[in-house]
């Protein structure tokens, strides 16, 4: 009897909140800044969204880590309903849903268009229905980028030149692994910590992409920008389960769909413009080591790949590979 008085409820409340009457601000967090490719996508897919919605749904960026002072801490946010929505690496998101953790193994994508396949593909689709199970609604992938090893010590050319250095991390198990097996000293922190951690010298280096390293003006702490490539990193753009929940389904479809449309847009102009802002940092004095010997280093993390295909198992690991 409860039970149906509860549901009888619940298709009252939807129907009173059909699509027309709808309204909602959302809290977009970031890391990055509003320049960041993340930032330039979260403004457009606000536009597009606010459009479609005739303004009854507004989605408010905050960039630079203004709401939570890493990317785990902001999802965290999301699972609790105090922060909406996530643009950001994945980094962290194996910590919260565990089959995530495989996209980043390093040295596991060949290059964009086979990162493009697997995340676009069937393989992808399951990755994103499986963080629908840790409090968050997963909408798309965008993208962070190839990671790259910087520092203020040595050129890295490779593993054996950079044994020692004592490099932040994401708070990401895959990636420590990996440069802990490499020789090197991995020390996970918040994002938001590096640039003053790089500037007293607490650590060494760090490792991101073209993007992150220039929108945040990390050259403005390091000598050395190796183009290691040593991992894809993909970006997420997740809901919070909670909020999400209470969206008529018309405006969750419009939501959805925006975040789709704008992940081809926000890859392209991460990936064409990363040359770009290389030699307009080599123009302030960034020495970008090109001819890293990426054998040696893909050899060095070796182990740390075969635990992980132990770890997923061998199966799953193949079909990324073998996904042409
Ligand atoms: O999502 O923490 C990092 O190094 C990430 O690359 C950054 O927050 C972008």
């Amino acid at each position: 009897m409860k039970r149906t008085l509860a549901m009888a409820l619940m298709v009252m409340s939807t129907v009173a909140f059909a699509a027309d009457d709808f309204k909602a601000t959302y809290k977009l967090t970031m890391t990055q800044t509003a320049q960041h490719p993340y930032g330039v996508g979260a403004q457009k897919l606000a536009d597009i969204v606010k459009e479609r919605t005739n303004g009854r749904i507004q989605i408010k960026p905050f960039n630079d880590s203004v709401l939570a002072k890493g990317e785990r801490e902001m999802l965290e946010g999301l699972q609790q309903g105090t922060i909406d929505i996530y643009v950001g690496s994945t980094g962290p998101v194996g910590n919260f849903s565990p089959s995530m953790l495989i996209v980043d193994i390093p040295f596991l994508f060949r290059d964009n268009a086979h990162v493009d396949k697997v995340l676009d593909g069937p393989i992808g689709k399951q990755l994103l229905a499986d963080v629908d199970k840790s409090g968050f609604k997963g909408l798309a992938f965008w993208e962070n980028g190839w990671r790259h090893l910087t520092n203020n010590k040595v050129a890295a050319k490779t593993p054996e030149e950079a044994k020692g250095l004592k490099i932040r991390t994401m708070e990401n198990k895959a990636h420590i692994l990996a440069f802990k097996t490499a020789g090197l000293n991995p020390t996970p922190m918040a994002y938001s910590e590096v640039y003053s951690a790089l500037q007293v010298g607490v650590i060494d280096g760090q490792e991101n992409p073209v993007a992150v390293f220039y929108a945040s003006k990390l050259y403005e702490t390091q000598k050395y920008f190796a183009l290691t490539g040593h991992v894809y990193s993909p970006a997420l753009v997740l809901f919070s389960q909670k909020k999400w929940d209470r969206i008529p389904k018309d405006d969750q479809e419009i939501i959805a769909k925006a975040a789709q449309e704008v992940a081809l847009f926000e890859r392209k102009l991460n990936r064409d413009d990363e040359e770009k802002k290389l030699k307009e940092m080599e123009g302030k004095g960034l020495v970008v080591v090109r001819d890293v010997n990426k054998p040696a280093w893909q050899k060095s993390m070796q182990p740390a790949f075969d635990e992980f295909a132990k770890q997923f198992g061998k199966d799953k690991i193949d079909a990324i590979i073998n996904t042409k």
